[in-house]
């Protein structure tokens, strides 16, 4: 395969970074501190304990009723790797060391049983670029959970913030007292708090979890977020097809029937057939770094251009801990990507592939397209989906991808596959 000249492609990255990074360096309310890199913490998200007390602080009198205590613990996130989280899904099975979790039988159902602690810290967003976030075991995005339909999901949740927080994740809950909201159940979880949710994984889809403490948009955008990805199972897509796409049940043939079982195991963790699928994890956001309403920085999973291209040998071999560098795309492999939109301030935001037409799964609960053969798809806020690619017929090289949303493609939601 002939070598690429990826030189254009880095200096173009180089340039929408350096001009984002000055024109928030330029902004003096913006709080940033020099990178932490080289301390040595062991794995991403060490749980410091430092309780450094964040400056900032941009809540409105009248807020504060649920106390500023200072922060019972911190992680950093110097370590926040956004090609790791690409690819980092956490079923119980211990896959994330900052994330305790389980797995066990419980009356003959599956339980995947995890520990969540929001913690206030700082997550680099550019380079030098420091944002106060509240964070889900110290991570912007929060880890990923995944679950097969069914199962029962059990997070201990604590709350080592310095505000009031919860977690209301966007599944078919049928125990109100298990949403994560202010009014129902335990409530807000002050600091200190901690309560045990449970949530039957169910529908199967490409899901979003958030805290849904007041004001909502503020614990939202501070990086209190993630996916939860619920694997179909195939067993039970056999038995009731007719949920997993548009047909009625009287027009489900054997054939349909096949297919839709077959992209079930694609979709199952369990099953080897989903082995051979590159799947991914894409949470888009934005970060306002002055708060005053407005996001002065995109990304797709926090760090800006962290999928653009930076330092290589123009053979694909990029240099060790370059946060710069566009997603390895096998093109022998059917690729996935669990997308997911977390943006707030913003009503929309999108993905658009160039030299590219995909299949895409409005929230991820069907098992055939809902949108064949196009290239942009929108997403409102907190709104997901599925989106399969192919480049099986591409020649290698550099594939550009971003939000259409040009000016949020400038501001750091700009990225490439490598197709090799
Ligand atoms: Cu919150």
């Amino acid at each position: 395969m002939p070598s690429q000249d990826y030189s254009q492609a880095a200096k173009l990255s180089e340039r929408l970074e350096q001009r984002l990074v000055d024109s928030i360096e330029s902004d003096f309310k913006t709080t940033r501190r020099a990178v932490l890199g080289g301390l040595g913490l062991a794995g991403s998200a060490v749980l410091t304990g430092i309780g450094r007390a964040d400056s900032d602080e941009s809540h409105g009198p009248g807020d504060d009723s649920h106390g500023n205590f200072g922060a019972a613990g911190e992680y950093r996130d110097t370590d926040f790797d956004p090609h790791e989280f690409l690819y980092q899904f956490n079923t119980g099975r211990g896959e994330q060391e900052n994330v305790p979790q389980d797995i066990y039988e419980e009356n003959g159902r599956t339980v995947r049983e995890f520990t969540f602690q929001a913690v206030d810290t700082t997550v680099t967003i550019a380079p030098g670029i420091e944002f106060p976030a509240w964070a889900y075991n110290g991570q912007v995005p929060g880890p990923t959970i995944r679950a097969v339909e069914g199962d029962l999901i059990r997070v201990t949740f604590e709350n080592l913030g310095r505000h009031a927080h919860t977690i209301h994740p966007h599944l078919r809950n049928l125990n109100p007292n298990m949403d994560g909201v202010p009014t129902n159940g335990p409530g807000v979880l002050n600091t200190g708090d901690s309560f045990t949710y449970e949530w039957i994984a169910q529908p199967a889809g490409s899901h979003f979890y958030h805290c849904h403490s007041l004001p909502l948009k503020e614990h939202i955008h501070r990086g209190l977020y993630g996916a939860i990805v619920i694997d179909p199972d195939p067993e039970r897509v056999a038995e009731k097809p007719e949920e997993y796409c548009e047909f009625h049940r009287s027009q489900i043939t054997d054939e349909l029937r096949a297919d839709l079982v077959a992209e079930a195991k694609s979709r199952n963790h369990e099953y080897p057939e989903n082995d051979a699928v590159n799947e991914m994890v894409m949470v888009m956001n934005g970060f306002d770094t002055n708060f005053d309403g407005d996001n002065e920085v995109y990304a797709v999973n926090t760090r800006a251009f962290a999928y653009g291209v930076g330092q290589t040998d123009g053979k694909g071999n990029w240099q060790a801990g370059e946060t710069k560098r566009p997603i390895q795309i096998d093109k022998n492999q059917r690729h996935r990507v669990y997308l997911i939109n977390a943006i707030e301030f913003d009503l929309i935001n999108s993905f658009h592939t160039h030299s590219q037409f995909f299949d895409y799964y409005d929230h991820g609960t069907t098992l055939l397209p809902t949108n064949r053969t196009v290239d942009t798809v929108m997403q409102c806020q907190a709104q997901r989906g599925i989106i399969e690619l192919d480049y099986s017929n591409h020649d290698s090289g550099l594939y550009m991808f971003h939000a259409h949303q040009s000016e949020f493609a400038e501001l750091g939601w700009m990225s490439f596959f490598e197709v090799v």
